[in-house]
């Protein structure tokens, strides 16, 4: 049986990334597009060339022709523009929805079977914009979020308890933005709930808030020490965890920015929540139950991504 084949749409920081990690762990065959001349042909070839010592068989493939992503099982868009210090990713709106509609277009006409994950800022609307412009449908386009900022929260707890990361689960929703939701009564060490270790000392109210409020800050935490782009390590490895439930049909129940019609109180509409990743796609959107607080919180978020979501069709009268 053929290797899956893997697009990656931009080659950049994170596309690069996505490509060595897809290679090391033997996810299948792998097309790097870009714009920029030479940048995914240098990467593909270079770790092409690093497999030998590696000891993975994958096929790098570089390019700036869409036709070569046909048939592909899995798009990774991170075409685009990054932040820079002091931007907001609401910043990037304009520059990068008209960098999502040659996207869309391409996956549309070379490779509308493929599971598609989106990581262009500002996430939740760009991932909307995006099923739009390629008219896949919507349990296949997806964004990826929610597992970074769960994965940022799981670190920053790891450090307040001192036990390792493998034991923390987090839960983040909402939109990838100052208004997401890190839950703390759904996050657990080995399954005890936050507010009970609390309770039992291990940490504090106020110590707890700090964390979630770095929680949020978190992009913008690295944005400033690397002065010149955005986080790409571990976004890169969140992407590539949702990619690999999809190609392996893990069932993963997974934060991601979903299209949500019907729980939430939300109809039609892109934003985080928990959901299950298998090889159908989105195969559902799990509705858990919310506080008052945390349905506030969910709702301040949404509203958000809304606004967000009418300045793209204010800029592209097609999306509206
Ligand atoms: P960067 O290293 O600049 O790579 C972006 C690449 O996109 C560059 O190589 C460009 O040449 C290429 N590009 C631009 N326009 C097009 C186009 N029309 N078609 C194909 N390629 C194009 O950025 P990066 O990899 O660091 O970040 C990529 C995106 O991810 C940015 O929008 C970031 O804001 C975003 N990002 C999102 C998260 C989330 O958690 C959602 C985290 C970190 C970064």
């Amino acid at each position: 049986m053929a290797r899956p084949k893997i697009a990656l749409i931009g080659a950049g920081q994170i596309g690069g990334t996505l490509a060595h990690l897809a290679a090391m762990k033997e996810l299948g065959d792998v097309v790097l597009f870009d714009i920029a001349e030479g940048t995914p042909q240098g990467k593909s070839l270079d770790i092409a060339e690093s497999g030998p010592v590696a000891g993975f068989d994958a096929v790098m493939k570089g390019t700036q022709d869409y036709a070569d992503i046909a048939g592909a099982d899995v798009c990774i868009v991170t075409a685009g523009v990054p932040r820079k210090p002091g931007m907001s990713r609401d910043d990037l709106l304009g520059i990068n929805l008209k960098v999502m509609k040659s996207v869309g277009e391409g996956i549309k006409a070379h490779a509308p079977n493929a599971f598609v994950i989106c990581i262009t800022n500002p996430l939740d609307a760009m991932v909307w914009a995006l099923q739009q412009f390629s008219g896949l449908p919507a349990h296949k386009v997806c964004g990826m979020a929610g597992v970074l900022d769960s994965a940022r929260f799981r670190h920053f707890l790891s450090l307040e308890f001192n036990v390792s990361m493998r034991d923390v689960t987090a839960f983040v929703l909402g939109g990838h933005g100052d208004t997401m939701v890190p839950l703390t009564r759904y996050s657990t060490v080995a399954g005890i709930p936050l507010p009970d270790l609390v309770e039992m000392g291990w940490t504090t109210a106020e110590k707890l808030e700090a964390i979630v409020q770095r929680t949020r800050d978190g992009g913008a935490e690295i944005v400033k020490y690397l002065g010149n782009g955005s986080a790409f390590y571990a976004p890169a490895t969140s992407a590539i965890e949702m990619a690999e439930a999809y190609l392996k049909d893990q069932k993963r129940l997974l934060p991601c920015a979903a299209y949500v019609d019907g729980a939430f109180g939300l109809n039609g509409f892109y934003v985080g929540v928990p959901t299950i990743i298998g090889a159908e796609g989105i195969e559902k959107v799990v509705d858990i139950k919310l506080s008052k607080d945390e349905q506030a919180m969910f709702d301040k978020s949404v509203d958000a991504v809304k606004g967000l979501v009418a300045a793209c069709k204010e800029i592209e009268p097609s999306l509206a």
